[in-house]
């Protein structure tokens, strides 16, 4: 692979309306005509589907299921919110990749796979994949907040998630507290955020989010198949990987700042809307412990008070809670 795919990929992203000529790209990258043409066949190969006329030159017109670092950077750089972001074909995981980039340095990196082959979810609980379909993404970030704070930073995170996920889809986007965003009844997103530590606070933060942007419905196999759900499936329709993915930085961006900068306490009203868990008898697993019950309320440090059926109320701190 050419190390100027990336800015050929990107030029014709970026003039998607219009053809433009083997010479323009040659010039504009300085590297040969000859050069341009071996890229462009590549690319064709690889399933982006550009169109090559004599006289006026390439248009591209439908790429593959993949992501492309030439067309994610320049996107994600608008934001202006990460020093690194690498994108793979393959990875184990998105979120082992990370902890392994962060080490000896104080940057901020994005990373970006097609597919994870060992994804996991919390406790190490499998996390479902598959190449193309959907966006497997982990974020290191270094916010300068006691430890205290970090217990509020899937709250927030999650806010952004379904804010990104809403505008494609003419349903509810609702939020299940602490780290999963639902569609109808279904988990379309689930995240996990982890921590790396030392005496002076927190080093980094690592947020693992996976979200199923374009399966459909015999893409999910197994228990997946009732409890799963993907944006494409809700909005009938196949997403711009790109649009998302931009539209998901900025909203993450944005309830990363506010993180932050304010208490937990200005969007805890936002964040009980936007919540699916109210008014139903509920099982909460906290610490292999089972408590049935319902929830009422999430108090200003982002717990979760529930009343088990006996009238007993507790706070919990994390919890799996089955719907
Ligand atoms: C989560 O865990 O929901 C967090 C998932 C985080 C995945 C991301 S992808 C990028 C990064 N790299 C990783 O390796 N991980 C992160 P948890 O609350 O434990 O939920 C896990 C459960 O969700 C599983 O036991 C399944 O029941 C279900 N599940 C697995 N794959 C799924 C999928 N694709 N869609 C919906 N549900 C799924």
């Amino acid at each position: 692979m050419s190390k100027y795919s990336k800015d050929v990929i990107q030029m014709l992203y970026e003039h998607q309306s219009e053809y433009i000529s083997g010479q323009y790209i040659a010039t504009q990258l300085q590297i040969s005509r000859t050069a341009v043409k071996k890229i462009i066949d590549q690319l064709k190969k690889e399933g982006c589907k550009i169109e090559s006329m004599n006289q006026k030159g390439h248009r591209l017109i439908d790429l593959p299921d993949k992501w492309y670092s030439g067309i994610v950077k320049p996107l994600v750089e608008e934001q202006d919110c990460f020093d690194h972001i690498e994108v793979y074909t393959s990875l184990d995981s998105t979120q082992l990749k990370a902890k392994q980039l962060l080490v000896g340095n104080n940057d901020s990196y994005l990373i970006l796979s097609d597919e994870q082959t060992k994804g996991r979810g919390r406790f190490n609980r499998p996390w479902k994949s598959s190449r193309g379909k959907g966006l497997w993404m982990s974020l290191v970030l270094r916010p300068r907040v006691p430890f205290s704070m970090i217990t509020t930073f899937n709250l927030f995170i999650a806010l952004g998630i379904k804010e990104a996920i809403q505008p494609f889809t003419d349903e509810i986007v609702t939020v299940k507290w602490p780290n999963d965003v639902y569609i109808n009844g279904r988990k379309v997103c689930g995240f996990l955020t982890e921590m790396v530590a030392n005496n002076d606070g927190i080093e980094a933060v690592i947020c693992g989010i996976g979200i199923n942007m374009n399966h459909l419905s015999e893409d999910f196999q197994g228990e997946l198949k009732e409890k799963a759900t993907s944006i494409r499936l809700s909005a009938n329709t196949k997403i711009n990987r790109y649009s998302f993915l931009k539209e998901l930085i900025i909203n993450i961006n944005k309830r990363y700042n506010q993180f932050v900068s304010e208490p937990f306490n200005h969007i805890r009203q936002e964040y009980i809307d936007a919540s699916n868990i109210w008014d139903k008898q509920l099982k909460f697993t906290e610490n292999e412990n089972l408590y049935i019950g319902k929830a009422i309320d999430i108090d200003k440090d982002g717990f979760l008070i529930i009343e088990e059926e006996n009238g007993h109320r507790r706070k919990l701190m994390s919890a799996d809670i089955e719907l």
